[in-house]
């Protein structure tokens, strides 16, 4: 078949033991490392990788630094054509980009496959954006002799931090955009997910962007993230992850003396699910399925908690424990898999928990059991339980889990307080027939993304800008048209052009 030499790719990475670390002006640089194991069998190692110690992150930075001078003045289609050139780089190399998927991170083979194409998409809409965004904004007219400009330069040495949930997609999402707006970068990827980043920046450098202009330190947040974010040279931060962090960082850059500086942050969310008596128990559950359990539940868009009008939802838990028992649940690298395992031993240990717990409060409509072969990994089984209020989920559980709560149509109102009551506002869904009820809720619940009659993840790079409000994220929306305009300074330069030259400028001005 068509898909053969695919897969046939695919297999020749499968046993691939890659070395990764810190790139600190396209330098591998090796010391303190730990053994890279996978998150579905942890007796399969992946590679090895080292993380940056104290004297590469100051090496990393003041190099960045010395790099802005020059990049922010290098002409944007320079600057564009390399990551077009990037983008074209990771799809010739995505077979072994996927496989890195599966086996580092523990996504299956359909989300790899997305991940690169997201990737892609990422560095081309920004390179394209940034040529638009960049030409010379028009000017009304000012009085005459006077000449009025609009420049806009890169803010400095822009810190990208990013999660292991979308370690291709996000890592070079943040850092295509920070490079598109003329910035020099540091990039931190999650802990867990270090070789894909480490692949990530070795084709961009070999796409053209300069070593020194892009540098790559892995670590953890305690040593790198800390370090990059209180460094006085930096000019801006971009962060996808918890909404913990963000606050944190946000705490490290108000006390910097010299600057003040921008966060960027996409956050977590406690996403929603409206399904009202007219809809059609067939495609919510569809629709519910892949918003909650594909990818194990690890994204932030995910759904997890359905309102269900008490007419429709006997039958629609009916279906959605049937639809249920057809998830293969198992290895990543195959391609019938639709859940593979969570990130690592405390991301099980705390959804595994959270199960538990929310077994008591609620009443439990589904828990699948794990099959054979997935004792060596960190498998969630998928769970839907019924409780009473989303009051009761104290914060985001991020994995392949279901709240379920009854309304009565007169308490719509009251379904609408309960969602807006979590402060988080990232992605919500609506399913109705009746278009009038489906958009009176999507302009009532303050979130970033609504989805009307499908599923609400998987949003498209330039199609659906992503990213949320409250304690979701600061905005401007991922692969929307305002995003870049977070990642520059503007400069307004008014000259008055009849002092200099004499007057012969004024005269030939009219
Ligand atoms: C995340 O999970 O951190 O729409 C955000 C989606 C993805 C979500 C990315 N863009 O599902």
């Amino acid at each position: 078949s068509e898909a053969e030499p695919f897969f046939a790719a695919l297999d020749k990475f499968k046993s691939t033991q890659w070395q990764a670390g810190p790139l600190v002006n396209g330098q591998t640089l090796t010391g303190e490392h730990k053994t890279v194991v996978s998150p579905f069998d942890t007796t399969q190692t992946v590679g090895q990788v080292a993380f940056a110690d104290k004297a590469a992150i100051e090496q990393a930075v003041a190099s960045a630094d010395a790099a802005f001078a020059t990049w922010t003045r290098t002409p944007v289609e320079v600057r564009a054509s390399a990551l077009q050139k990037l983008a074209d780089l990771l799809e010739e190399n995505r077979e072994e980009l996927i496989a890195l998927c599966t086996r580092e991170a523990g996504k299956s083979i359909q989300d790899g496959i997305d991940e690169v194409r997201e990737a892609v998409d990422f560095c081309r809409y920004y390179a394209v954006q940034a040529k638009k965004l960049m030409s010379k904004p028009e000017l009304l007219p000012g009085p005459t002799g006077e000449l009025n400009e609009l420049f806009l330069q890169g803010r400095g040495v822009f810190v990208c931090i990013s999660p292991w949930n979308f370690p291709l997609a996000i890592f070079l999402g943040q850092v295509s955009a920070a490079l598109a707006a003329g910035n020099t970068v540091v990039a931190k990827p999650a802990e867990q997910t270090s070789i894909i980043g480490y692949r990530a920046v070795q084709l961009a450098h070999q796409a053209g962007i300069p070593t020194d202009v892009l540098q790559y330190l892995p670590g953890t947040g305690a040593t790198v993230g800390n370090a990059l974010t209180a460094d006085e040279r930096i000019g801006g931060v971009c962060f996808t992850g918890s909404t913990g962090t963000a606050k944190l960082i946000n705490r490290t850059l108000a006390n910097r003396e010299g600057a003040i500086i921008p966060l960027i942050a996409e956050t977590g969310g406690q996403n929603a699910m409206v399904v009202d008596s007219t809809s059609q128990p067939e495609q919510v559950v569809n629709d519910v399925v892949s918003s909650s359990f594909t990818s194990a539940g690890q994204r932030c868009s995910a759904l997890r908690v359905l309102f269900l009008q008490e007419d429709i939802a006997d039958r629609v838990i009916d279906v959605l424990q049937g639809a249920m028992d057809e998830l293969v649940i198992g290895n990543p690298s195959s391609v019938k898999t639709d859940v593979g395992p969570v990130i690592d031993a405390t991301a099980k240990a705390n959804l595994d928990a959270h199960i538990d717990h929310i077994k008591q409060v609620g009443k439990l409509i589904k828990q699948m059991s794990l099959p054979a072969g997935t004792e060596n990994g960190h498998f969630v089984s998928p769970t839907a339980v019924e409780i009473d209020s989303i009051k009761v989920l104290e914060k985001e559980h991020f994995g392949p889990i279901l709240h379920v709560i009854r309304y009565k149509a007169a308490e719509l109102a009251h379904v609408i307080d309960e969602i807006n009551s979590t402060g988080f506002g990232l992605t919500l869904g609506i399913h109705s027939r009746n278009e009038g009820h489906a958009l009176e809720v999507a302009d009532k619940v303050n979130v970033g993304n609504v989805y009307i009659n499908r599923n609400q993840i998987g949003a498209v790079v330039g199609v659906q800008p992503f990213g949320g409000q409250g304690l979701s994220g600061t905005g401007p929306k991922a692969g929307g048209p305002h995003y870049l305009t977070r990642f520059v300074t503007e400069k307004t330069r008014t000259n008055n052009i009849t002092a200099i030259g004499g007057n012969a400028t004024l005269l030939s001005l009219g």
